[in-house]
């Protein structure tokens, strides 16, 4: 039943007519296209320490000036994909780049989405379509497909942030390509401001303002205060979590990646359910311990880590007294939009 030809089974000289003629047969292949009963993922659980990679992102300040790399990033690659291929699972990609004092990344768009989650440092920003969005720790910035965006650095110190980019699966769709830019002349107006309020939108004479990303900067502040008002609201409730969402219309922020921000009690275990999406788990504050299928990881402050579609997997808060926040990232609007989304349980 699980064993269909092999290719080997057939006489040379029809597999080299085939060749010829630019024809495969499909059915040495099959089993691999289709396994039974669930895919088996390339992307493997695996984690990457900041501790680790922080003196060598430092001393790829050092070695590359900006002006030559332009965006000076170090790819979180996983294994099980090639390292050469830059992607954390199909749809995702994760680099950490350092911006250093008075560097300038300039203003470029591409088709592929991205978002910041600022790791350390200040005085950075990203200016989006000529908004200025300050780059503080814990910030989650968007840059969504299209949009121009160039990072500066008037802070005193290194500033290193995390970005996401649906890369791999734009790239994949050969979709993907970029547009250099001039300089962008800064607008007023700061979308976290006029958004951040819950259930009310900005309907400047009657009418909203009709921008399909209204908000790209989401301060951790908010974010933080908003989890340990829920924390405190059901001491009860087990997976204390928020979506980013666009405020317009309440769907993902983005199109292709999903992006949460979890909040773990003292000593919580939370297990998550298995559905299809792969995710990434960065720790913005506290330490969080995460178990896969057989594999344990240990998770420090802004470590980051990435889980296979179909997996089961728990998080567990390690302190007994401090809480612990994390960011997610996932595939599950990209999923979901495809219809192939499924929760296991
Ligand atoms: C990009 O444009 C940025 O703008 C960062 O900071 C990482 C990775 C691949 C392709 C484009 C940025 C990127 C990227």
């Amino acid at each position: 039943m699980n064993e269909l030809g092999h290719i080997e089974d057939l006489p040379a000289d029809y597999r080299e007519a085939l060749t010829q003629q630019n024809l495969v047969p499909l059915w040495p292949s099959l089993r691999g296209l289709l396994p039974p009963g669930k895919p088996q993922p390339r992307t493997r659980a695996i984690a990457w320490s900041y501790l680790a990679l922080r003196p060598l992102l430092i001393k790829a300040g050092k070695l590359t000036p900006i002006e030559k790399a332009e965006r000076r990033v170090l790819v979180l690659a996983n294994p099980g994909h090639g390292l050469e291929k830059m992607q954390a699972s199909a749809a995702i990609y994760l680099g950490m780049q350092l911006l250093l004092p008075g560097e300038w990344a300039p203003s470029h768009r591409h088709t592929p989405n991205a978002a910041r989650m600022i790791v350390e440092g200040e005085g950075a920003y990203t200016t989006v379509n000529g908004e200025k969005c300050p780059m503080r720790r814990g910030d989650l910035i968007l840059t969504p497909t299209g949009l121009w965006h160039e990072h500066g650095h008037d802070g005193d110190k290194p500033v290193i942030w995390l970005d996401v980019l649906d890369l791999p699966l734009v790239y994949y769709m050969e979709a993907s390509y970029h547009v250099d830019g001039e300089r962008q002349a800064i607008k007023p107006g700061r979308g976290e401001s006029t958004h951040a309020t819950g259930g009310m939108v900005p309907t400047p004479m009657f009418e909203r303002s009709g921008k399909a990303y209204p908000m790209l900067r989401y301060p951790w502040a908010e974010a933080r205060a908003a989890l340990e008002t829920m924390a405190a609201d059901q001491p009860g409730l087990e997976a204390i979590q928020l979506t980013y969402i666009n405020p317009e219309t309440g769907s993902d922020a983005q199109n292709i990646l999903g992006f949460y921000a979890l909040m773990l009690r003292p000593g919580q275990t939370l297990r998550l359910p298995v559905r299809s999406p792969a995710m990434v788990f960065h720790v913005i504050e506290g330490a969080a311990q995460v178990t896969v299928e057989e594999q344990h990881f240990a998770l420090a402050e802004a470590d980051t880590c990435c889980t296979p579609g179909y997996s089961a997997a728990s998080l567990r808060n390690p302190s007994a007294d401090k809480p612990s926040f994390l960011f997610i990232a996932d595939e599950s609007p990209l999923h979901r939009k495809l219809g192939v989304f499924e929760n296991r349980g």
